[in-house]
């Protein structure tokens, strides 16, 4: 009885659900498609990397013994869909069943419950096991919850996995040493150089494929050196966890120019493509903290991140999809502006986020979040748009991580659901955990007028456009008491100021 497994590009783990019961036989199935290069206009990067991940990975099964069915994107006969592909394999191999492993995106399970109708096989859809926590089980954790809040959800995935635990309680204490991690780059702490990956021949096929197909896409594809088999990433993830991992906690928030990785894992792509998997990401990093080679403030923000955040934000998603999408609680709807696709801003913070992410499809989590997303949030632009941006440029972005991060976290669209308040900042925390401003034409000091930084005027911009529908939030009460004792006239003047910026702004619709 043979069996035809489709494994889909973000899928790339030997252990997959879909795969786990793999028989003499049976075929797998993967297919560059059109479409999913298409649905956004992917980064260049984003497609390279991935296609060299998925062509090593058939590799890697073929080198096993696996018979493996792989439809490259220039395949003639390629129909260019996820479905078109499996009807034409099933055509090919008459498998007795169809297994898929549930995807990372609403709309591609879509596609595979109409497959149970259209395809005259059974098609089983089974669950992805390499999260820790199961649909079922976010459910039943956050039934009868007004507000989901990731810090308790954490703690319960903390006691299921047993990371970082001592008996019933967290080692050393606490569940989290958040505090000990917001310290700005000191002068003279230097991150650590990463490995690089020379690129074979399947891998230099791909970068000619995608820079002649998609070289109007957004991003570059120069020096591309990111680990796309699994021994590579393996190499890597010892390799972060030796090197960067120990003050990976203390400069996690700090940005520097010119330095985009600073500590960070540089994981995320690795993780949801399948080729590293999170829960040996996490035994590494407490196995290093057990040696006493990474201190416990590293290892538990990372260990966070990975089965708090991570895992928090795709029960989000799940829980509130479809139409989560369309959250937009703030009514925002100002066009994106062309300099996020360019980089041409006179905003230094934002002019080199945008470079880096051309450059390398990468900004690190407080570029994304307190940067352009607090930007994005304060100027008011229309969440699909904003969406749309997050899931383009970022190698690591899919539906299931990408819009909880944008829709809930940094723009408040769905009103509070996870998001206690607005993370809106003035240019006060980008001065403090940045050396942006230092050479910028803007001001962080300066208020209003002549060299005002305009995160300051559209902070207070946004704290008045947005009172109707902020005001009533216990944790605005300080900003809010604050704007009402303010002079009348300076608000005036900030109003203005903030709408002279916001009209400037050029967005084309070109991009
Ligand atoms: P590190 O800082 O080294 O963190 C370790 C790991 O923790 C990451 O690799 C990632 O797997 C996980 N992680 C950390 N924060 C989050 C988070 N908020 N949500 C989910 N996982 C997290 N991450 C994506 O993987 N894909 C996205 O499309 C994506 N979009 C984002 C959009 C916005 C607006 C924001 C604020 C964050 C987004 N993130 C996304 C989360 C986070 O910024 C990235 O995971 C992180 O920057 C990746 O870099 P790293 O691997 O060096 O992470
Ligand atoms: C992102 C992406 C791209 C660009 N191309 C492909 C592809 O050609 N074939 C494939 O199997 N997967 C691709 N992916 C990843 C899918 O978009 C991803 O599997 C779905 O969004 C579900 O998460
Ligand atoms: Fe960004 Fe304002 Fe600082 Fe310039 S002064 S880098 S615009 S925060």
């Amino acid at each position: 009885m043979a069996t035809l497994r489709f494994v889909l590009g973000d899928q790339l783990s030997r252990e997959l659900s879909s795969l786990k019961d793999l028989e003499e036989g049976d075929v797998v199935l993967m297919c560059e498609v059109a479409d999913e290069t298409r649905y956004v206009r992917h980064h260049k990067r984003k497609i390279a990397f991935l296609f060299a991940a998925m062509r090593h990975f058939a590799e890697d099964l073929r080198d096993r013994g696996v018979t493996v069915d792989y439809v490259t994107l220039d395949d003639g006969d390629n129909t260019g869909s996820f479905s078109g592909e499996l009807k034409r394999a099933v055509a090919r191999h008459s498998p007795d069943a169809v297994v898929v492993t549930e995807p990372g995106e609403w709309r591609v399970l879509q596609m595979m419950e109409d497959w149970r109708e259209e395809l005259d096989v059974p098609v089983e859809i089974r669950p992805d096991d390499r999260f820790v926590c199961s649909h079922e089980r976010f459910e039943a954790w956050a039934e009868g919850l007004k507000e989901l809040r990731m810090e308790f959800f954490y703690r319960e995935m903390r006691k299921e996995t047993g990371y970082l635990m001592e008996g019933d309680g967290p080692v050393e204490g606490k569940w989290n040493f958040d505090h000990s991690n917001r310290e700005p780059l000191k002068q003279g702490i230097t991150p650590p150089e990463r490995p690089t990956y020379s690129v074979d021949e399947i891998t230099q096929e791909v970068l000619d494929l995608v820079a002649g197909r998609f070289g109007n896409h957004f991003g570059k594809l120069d020096d591309f050196d990111y680990p796309v088999s699994r021994r590579q990433a393996l190499h890597y993830l010892n390799w972060f966890v030796d090197e960067a991992l120990p003050k990976f906690g203390t400069y996690q928030d700090a940005m520097r120019e010119g330095a985009p990785l600073l500590f960070h894992s540089h994981l995320s792509g690795l993780i949801n493509c399948g080729l590293i998997d999170p829960r040996e990401a996490c035994d590494r990093a407490e196995a290093a903290w057990r040696a006493g080679d990474a201190p416990i403030n590293a290892v538990e923000g990372f260990i966070r991140q990975i089965i708090g955040w991570r895992e928090f934000v795709r029960g989000v998603y799940w829980r509130e999809m479809p139409g989560y999408e369309r959250s937009n609680k703030l009514l925002a709807q100002r066009k994106l502006p062309d300099f996020f696709w360019t980089g041409e801003t006179e905003l230094n913070c934002l002019h080199q986020c945008i470079r880096e992410v051309e450059a390398s499809a990468y900004n690190h989590h407080i570029q994304r979040l307190m940067v352009l997303g607090n930007f994005c949030l304060l100027c008011g632009f229309d969440p699909r748009e904003v969406q749309e941006w997050y899931l383009t440029v970022y190698h690591d972005a899919y539906e299931w991580v990408e819009m909880p991060n944008v829709v809930g976290m940094i723009l408040y669209a769905d009103g509070g659901l996870f998001a206690s308040k607005p993370y809106a900042a003035s240019a006060n925390y980008i001065d403090k955990m940045s050396d942006y401003c230092g050479n910028c034409r803007y001001s962080p000091k300066v208020k209003t007028g002549e060299g005002a930084c305009p995160f300051n005027l559209l902070y207070w911009d946004f704290v008045a456009r947005n009172e109707d529908r902020l005001k009533g939030n216990p944790r605005m009460n300080r900003t809010y008491a604050t704007l009402e004792r303010m002079d009348a006239g300076k608000v005036e003047t900030i109003r203005k100021e903030a709408a002279e910026f916001l009209d400037g702004l050029v967005a084309s619709g070109d991009y």
